[in-house]
């Protein structure tokens, strides 16, 4: 087993880093008075080539690991959960086109959106106010009109949805189908899409997040991915990937409440000696570390197996939920650490509680991973009596 990572991932880790230092964490806390997208930060992450890295080198991109993307996404996500979110939302964007368009289609509607001078957005559309969890509640319709699709409704929560050029637009075709009547089509920004209301949050304010509506939205044919249908299956299998990118930006904020309050709790004295002396902080301390180590582990581990072509729906669910439970645990106790400074606006950690919040929520509700995660543990389950894996179907089959 080796945990180095390889030189090109070291290299992106630590541009990454450096990124951070200079452009993120001295920003962060100013900017996100203003709660607009911070465009000038995420225009530099593009010109630093830290977006769109999972993008093949025949659509324009530079082709690189799932890995590296969460490399850059943890790194971003220690200076500012809310940056990282704007800077990493195109790989969730593209990643249902990565899945399922063909270059043709790839080269068309996404190669001049990550090859020019000035960074292209691109925004996920799948929840509806109907719509989080239960994916196929979708009332977004998609009808064929000749050689064009006709896209109604309305999408919430999208991130990057004000500044995007291209919508991955999920849409049932055929509403009777439930799930299997979905499609996802690539909508560029023409005539009847507009922005709705635009979410005022509590945390996470450096990202936008707003409602999309599509009025009579016509869109060529070719703007289809896949197949009819296909639409469910391939907003699962995105999920699966991208979901390591959240809990990436999980480790980020759960290391940096560790590293935040071990400083404090180096200069702060009290009964004479700093409160890092004490056994009840430092307790808290190790334990706040193992919580970040380990999401760290499980992030890396989950992309790396979606690397692999592995199974990963299983382990990015362990992976955004642990690691988005320790980013929230890890807030809450560096708060608790620096006492009463840390329910003030001057110093960092009521941000990293307010910004981890969000990350237990998005991209799937921690309820929701634990879900997806029991379910592929039942699938996976050994019948004790016999050492034998249980089928679905109820047959055994032997254990590998
Ligand atoms: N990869 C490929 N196919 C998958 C899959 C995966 N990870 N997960 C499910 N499927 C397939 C199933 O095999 C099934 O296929 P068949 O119809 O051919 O049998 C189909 O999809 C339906 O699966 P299932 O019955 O499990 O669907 P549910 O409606 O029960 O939904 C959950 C499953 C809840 C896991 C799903 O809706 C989900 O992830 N919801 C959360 C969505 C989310 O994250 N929203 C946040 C917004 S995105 S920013």
């Amino acid at each position: 087993m080796d945990f180095k990572l390889s030189e090109q991932e070291q290299k992106i880790w630590e541009r990454a880093q450096e990124f951070t230092r200079e452009y993120i964490t001295p920003k962060a806390h100013e900017l996100e008075k203003r709660n607009e997208f911070p465009k000038d930060v995420v225009q530099k992450a593009y010109e630093a080539g830290l977006m769109n890295l999972h993008v093949p080198k025949e659509a324009g991109g530079p082709g690189l690991s799932l890995l590296a993307e969460t490399l850059v996404s943890e790194a971003t996500g220690y200076g500012c959960a809310g940056m990282a979110t704007s800077i990493m939302c195109n790989n969730l964007a593209f990643a249902p086109l990565l899945i399922g368009a063909t270059i043709e289609q790839l080269k068309t509607y996404v190669e001049p959106l990550i090859t020019g001078k000035e960074v292209k957005f691109g925004a996920f559309c799948l929840t509806e106010r109907g719509a989080g969890s239960d994916v196929s509640g979708m009332t977004t319709r998609a009808i064929r009109d000749g050689d064009e699709y006709i896209i109604n409704g309305t999408k919430c929560w999208i991130t990057n949805g004000p500044v995007a050029s291209l919508f991955t637009v999920f849409a049932s075709t055929q509403p009777e189908l439930k799930h299997k009547g979905i499609s996802v089509f690539m909508v560029p920004k023409t005539k009847g899409v507009k922005i709705g209301h635009i979410e005022n949050k509590v945390g996470q304010r450096n990202s936008v997040q707003s409602e999309v509506i599509f009025e009579d939205v016509r869109v060529p044919k070719d703007c289809l991915v896949g197949k009819e249908g296909d639409g469910f299956k391939i907003a699962m299998m995105t999920l699966d990937k991208t979901r390591a990118g959240i809990a990436a930006i999980a480790t980020g904020v759960a290391q940096r409440a560790v590293d935040e309050a071990a400083r404090f709790a180096s200069i702060r004295h009290q009964f004479g000696k700093p409160v890092g002396r004490f056994q009840g902080i430092s307790f808290m301390l190790a334990d706040m570390g193992a919580r970040a180590s380990a999401a760290r582990l499980l992030t890396r581990y989950a992309a790396w197996r979606a690397d692999q072509g592995m199974p990963v729906s299983k382990d990015s669910a362990f992976a955004k939920a642990f690691a988005s439970d320790a980013a929230m645990q890890n807030a809450i106790d560096a708060v608790q650490i620096f006492g009463g400074y840390g329910y003030i606006q001057e110093y960092p950690v009521e941000k990293l509680m307010r910004d981890a919040k969000l990350l237990q929520i998005y991209e799937g509700t921690n309820q929701i991973q634990r879900m997806v995660a029991g379910r592929a543990i039942l699938k996976e389950s050994v019948n004790l009596d016999t050492g034998f894996h249980v089928k679905y179907d109820g047959r055994d089959a032997p254990l590998i």
